[in-house]
């Protein structure tokens, strides 16, 4: 094998999202994957019980997919799009479109999640001007949403930590509605609580305070990863998806982490049957093998873009320059099909159910305060040790590490988001290890 020096500088590298100086103290080096597994530089197998960062859906270094990226290197390695195409951007589009929910069928290809929020949100701004209604500004976000790290992406993001530092810097005309956390009424729920539809009605007041022809859009996570599986009460997108209708605003649903099967289907939207104006997509899109994202534009806020001006006119002053990548969207093309042809989604919706049960088992655990979950997403809150908010759950992370499985943590809850090929000895091998970890942390 190409074996590579030792690093012994660990300086140079200023980690994204990482406490670096505690990082580099005690490293923890992944050197190669395959399928459910990573292989650290200490020579352990690991069980990614989160597909890396939600993205490996497929589990690592697929043939097929690593086949498609090779030999595209080999043959296109880069090509404009700008005033210029290749035809592969064309195919993985076309394939994307056919995964999207009804109408939303014209794909605009970015790098990252990040890069398509962005996106929609200008998308939905450039819809409206289109429409002769240039006020309709204001874009509203929710309170614990994550869509990324651009500035509008915090702007409508609902993090505090990841606001606070460039608060004087973002868009001016944003607003929040609340998020739908609540252990008092739902606690230890499996799949969608009963209790919170009504949060969504906070869209009418703040549709009423600054008048419905000032917003251009709502976005909002259909489930929330990040900030710690924050699943849908029963019937809360549904009345979201009729004020936005009933008002002439764009809806659009961040599925960085919900699209391409986390939870069964395609799309959150085809799962939870509501359909937005705008999808926006990354991670999973090509198996995370090389950086790609997209937005699903709904053909009726295309058309109305594309179409209004004059034919010869540039119609979005938008895009970047490695937007539909021959080597990223070579590797979309060929992870949906493998998607496809191991029926991936499938096999996702029917590990489901062992899933929970594994994860709910977890329930008497030490520290346990709550446990949530859908499709192939959980979620365990831990009390919070006195004084330390997210220390004892970057114990358990560290400690599950050790013992061989790879779990996430944000805060004190951690969540779990494996590739769709796991099987059940690895669930209960996953939730095993987090009791033991549980068990031995203070
Ligand atoms: N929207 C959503 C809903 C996301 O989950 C992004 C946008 C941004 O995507 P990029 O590709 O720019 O990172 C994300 C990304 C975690 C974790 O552990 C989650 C994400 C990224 C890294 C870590 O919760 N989500
Ligand atoms: N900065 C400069 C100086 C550039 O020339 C470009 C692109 O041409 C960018 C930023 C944007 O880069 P990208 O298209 O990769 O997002």
């Amino acid at each position: 094998m190409n074996a590579r020096p030792v690093i012994d500088d660990l300086s140079s590298f200023w980690m994204p999202f990482t406490a670096n100086r505690q990082f580099k103290a005690a490293p923890r080096l992944l050197e190669s994957a395959k399928g459910m597994y990573y292989r650290s530089t200490d020579g352990r197998e690991v069980l990614d019980g989160t597909a890396g960062l939600w993205c490996v859906n497929a589990g690592h270094c697929r043939e097929e997919i690593v086949d498609a990226v090779t030999r595209t290197l080999g043959t296109l390695d880069f090509a404009p799009t700008f005033q210029m195409g290749h035809p592969i951007a064309f195919e993985a589009a076309t394939k994307v479109a056919s995964l999207m929910p009804e109408g939303l069928d014209r794909i605009f290809f970015t790098n990252s999640g990040s890069e398509s929020v962005d996106t929609a949100l200008k998308i939905a701004l450039a819809y409206h001007r289109a429409r002769g209604e240039g006020q309709r500004t204001r874009l509203i976000g929710r309170e614990r949403g994550y869509h990324g790290v651009g500035f509008g992406g915090i702007s409508v993001g609902g993090i505090a930590p990841n606001r606070k530092t460039f608060s004087g810097a973002l868009l001016p005309a944003v607003d929040h509605l609340p998020h739908t956390h609540d252990l008092a009424h739902n606690a230890f729920t499996k799949g969608q609580p009963a209790w919170g539809d009504h949060l969504a009605d906070d869209l009418e007041r703040i549709v009423a305070l600054h008048d419905p022809s000032t917003i251009a859009a709502v976005i909002v996570e259909p489930l929330a990863g990040s900030t710690g599986v924050l699943v849908p009460p029963q019937g809360y997108l549904q009345k979201l998806r009729e004020i936005c209708t009933k008002y002439g605003i764009l809806l659009i649903f961040d599925e960085v982490i919900t699209g391409f099967g986390r939870l069964g289907k395609a799309t959150a939207s085809e799962y939870f049957g509501v359909t937005p104006d705008l999808i926006t997509m990354a991670k999973a899109i090509n198996n995370a093998t090389i950086p790609l994202g997209a937005v699903a534009a709904h053909r009726n806020v295309h058309d109305t873009v594309v179409n209004a001006g004059a034919a010869n006119a540039i119609e979005l002053f938008h895009g970047y320059t490695y937007s539909a990548h021959p080597v990223a969207t070579a590797a979309a093309i060929a992870t949906l099909d493998l998607y496809q042809r191991d029926k991936l989604f499938e096999r996702a919706a029917s590990k489901a159910e062992k899933f929970e049960s594994a994860a709910h088992a977890l329930r008497d655990a030490p520290y346990v305060k709550d446990i949530r979950n859908l499709g192939l997403v959980a979620g365990i809150e831990l009390d919070s040790r006195d004084g330390a908010p997210g220390a004892r759950a970057y114990e358990v992370f560290v400690k599950c590490f050790e013992a061989g499985v790879l779990v996430r943590y944000t805060g004190d809850i951690l969540a779990f988001s494996p590739p769709l090929i796991i099987e059940d000895d690895q669930i209960d091998q996953i939730f095993g290890t987090v009791r033991k970890a549980l068990e031995s942390v203070k």
